[in-house]
């Protein structure tokens, strides 16, 4: 029997080790018991990252749909898969059983099969979080073909970028979305990208929001007349474990976005154990992941990773403060969620408003809280572990990447410790290293380093698409047999990990390395502070000096500035050190960042070096009047 769910601290230590002693049984012994084969592997894995090559499952046959769906069918088929909860509150909640769903995610394949989509074809989904964006991930995985989603909250600049770069030929999108009181133009948004992708031959549009459209003559195809004539059964294309399942973007800081490929079987067996173990999940609970399936967080853990477990994995269309700031909770109170995962951003955005808005809802239903994408800073941990978990959730704090596919590191709730700003341990088979500038490991414990995965694990990318040469370079060429993640870590006295931040982020000031999260992390402490990003800037003596962006809380505003400077310094010094302090501090009224809510600090360096010819690629950036203001009153 192997360990797929485990219960409490002494087992997660015993599962660990099994699972680094002999990585290929701990992993086979998983696939063996919780999936559906069609054929079974021939070699658990092969491995070389000089070049870099991974296989996991090498030779098995399987369609991870059958896993995530069919497979369901005889014990779970009125069981609720998704719970749609609409924008607007007054609309109804769907609850799409995974009969339903099955069906639906055929009918889809089979128009595509019908418009010639192909094994190995890319589809481009550009849709709001409505269930036929699960859909159609799903009826693009029935069919082989690699599906491309895009964010549909990008501009049409970077949903061409990606089209062209991806080599697709379809695009799945819909005539409008909704976020809070807005209703957006999804369609004319993809009509001006389309004039940049010749190679787009057609585009099948979802009605959401009934807004007119233009729709072009050969190319554009209304989707629900299609639906309603397929049939509603799909036999499911087999494919090889080392097929790839999906092509996903993560932006780079300069130059290309990079098309991060994902295959079949690891990645299955990935997410599905690590959101069984991390969310501890049980058959009847209602788990409520945030995020938006246009990213990594969203395709693993909103759609695979619970749907292979046959759990009920809410989506939700809006936003936290629509109709208003109480707006999460209260979907927590109406379906009794059991697990929440969010961002620290979004948490942040929350503790800023009156606490009134989280009190009203009862929320007693909660077992599991988590975070993911940033360092959540202590202030905001405690606000998330009092006022939504009652003390009585457990936090897992999340670290992973779009590249990683799934969740590395975490607390295991109810059996692993959480403490505040730190992901703590690998989830067994990672395994972790902290390397220096020299490319030594750092062994042993309180010390600080780059972050580095030693051993491949099944849910890693195995390629950029169309770029395996700078696959390489930016992930396997900075140290021999290593991973690097482009994040700095410290792992503690006991060997708890924190991450410190994106090591292209690191200050060395006077010779030392401050990482910009605990810094960050100290600022945030501040009452009158929401938010902070710090960067670095040349200084003559120290070689670099600090340069905080701050955005205040309603009771800081009004308050003398400089007394606030004199507050915040002090802070820093208590906490972290003289060193640390902040040379310039400028109050703002928010920090630019991308549309996944992480704070683009590179564009806060250039505006501090007075650097601003060039910002670089800004194509996913959520709030460009912020970057003007800052630019305005920046302190040069
Ligand atoms: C899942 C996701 C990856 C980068 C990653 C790191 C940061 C994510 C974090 C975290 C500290 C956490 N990050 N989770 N930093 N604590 N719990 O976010 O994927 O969009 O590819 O970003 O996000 O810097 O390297 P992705």
């Amino acid at each position: 029997m192997s360990n797929y769910h485990i219960k409490h601290l002494e087992e997660y230590w015993q599962v660990y080790r099994k699972s680094v002693r002999n990585p290929e049984n701990f992993w086979e012994e998983i696939a063996e018991e919780h999936f559906l084969w069609r054929k079974k592997w021939d070699k658990v894995l092969s491995w070389d990252f000089s070049k870099p090559e991974v296989k996991w499952f090498e030779g098995a046959k399987l369609n991870i749909t059958e896993n995530c769906l069919d497979r369901h069918l005889a014990t779970r088929a009125d069981k609720t898969a998704i719970l749609f909860e609409p924008n607007n509150p007054d609309e109804e909640s769907q609850h799409i059983t995974y009969r339903e769903l099955h069906e639906r995610v055929s009918r889809f394949a089979n128009v595509l099969k019908s418009q010639g989509i192909d094994k190995g074809d890319r589809v481009c989904v550009y849709l709001p979080m409505i269930p036929e964006l699960a859909v159609a991930i799903l009826a693009c995985a029935r069919i082989g073909a690699i599906h491309s989603v895009v964010f549909a909250g990008f501009s049409s600049t970077a949903l061409a970028t990606r089209i062209n770069d991806c080599d697709c030929e379809t695009i799945i999108c819909s005539d409008g979305s909704y976020r809070g009181k807005k209703t957006i133009d999804l369609k004319s948004i993809v009509d001006e990208a389309l004039e940049s992708c010749p190679g787009i031959k057609k585009s099948f549009v979802v009605k959401r929001t009934h807004t007119d459209v233009v729709m072009k003559e050969g190319r554009d195809i209304w989707l629900q007349p299609l639906l309603d004539n397929a049939s509603p059964t799909c036999k499911a294309t087999v494919m090889d474990a080392e097929d790839p399942l999906f092509v996903l973007y993560t932006s780079g800081s300069t130059g290309k976005p990079k098309g991060m490929v994902h295959t079949t079987a690891g990645y299955m067996v990935y997410t599905a154990y690590s959101f069984k173990n991390v969310f501890q999940y049980r058959e009847n609970d209602i788990y409520w992941c945030t995020a938006d399936i246009g990213w990594i967080t969203g395709h693993s853990y909103i759609v695979y990773g619970p749907l292979a477990n046959g759990a009920t994995s809410v989506m939700f269309e809006g936003v936290p403060s629509y109709p208003d700031y109480g707006r999460f909770w209260e979907i927590v109170e109406k379906h009794k969620v059991t697990q929440f995962y969010t961002a620290p951003t979004a948490i942040r955005a929350l503790a800023k408003e009156n606490i009134s808005y989280v009190d009203k809802y009862d929320l007693s239903s909660l077992k599991v809280l988590g975070t993911v994408g940033e360092p959540i800073n202590e202030e905001a941990w405690h606000w998330y572990n009092d006022n939504v978990g009652k003390k009585n959730s457990p936090i897992a704090d999340t670290w992973f990447q779009t590249e990683t596919g799934g969740i590395m590191i975490s607390p295991i709730p109810y059996s692993t410790p959480t403490i505040p700003t730190y992901a703590t341990l690998p989830l067994p088979g990672i395994q972790l290293a902290l390397m220096d500038e020299n490319g030594k490991e750092i062994k042993g414990n309180q010390v600080e380093g780059r972050l580095t995965i030693k051993y491949p694990w099944p849910s890693m990318a195995r390629s950029i698409y169309g770029d395996h040469e700078r696959y390489k370079n930016t992930y396997f060429n900075s140290f021999e047999n290593m991973y690097f993640t482009g994040d700095g870590a410290l792992r503690d006295a006991v060997g708890y990990y924190r991450i410190t931040g994106r090591v292209d982020d690191v200050i060395i000031i006077s010779g030392h390395n401050l990482g910009t999260a605990p810094i960050e992390d100290a600022i945030n402490e501040h009452p009158a502070v929401a938010e902070s990003a710090i960067v670095g800037f040349p200084h003559d003596i120290k070689g670099n000096a600090l340069y905080g962006y701050i955005t205040l809380k309603e009771a800081g505003e009004g308050r003398d500035h400089d007394n606030l400077r004199k507050e915040i310094n002090q802070l820093i010094a208590d906490r972290i050190g003289a060193i640390a302090k902040l040379d310039k501090i400028q109050f703002t009224q928010g920090l630019p960042k991308t549309r996944s809510g992480k704070i683009m600090r590179r564009i806060l360096r250039k505006i501090a070096c007075n650097d601003t010819s060039n910002l670089g690629d800004i194509s996913t950036l959520l709030n460009p009047e912020v970057v003007k203001d800052v630019m305005a009153k920046a302190i040069i």
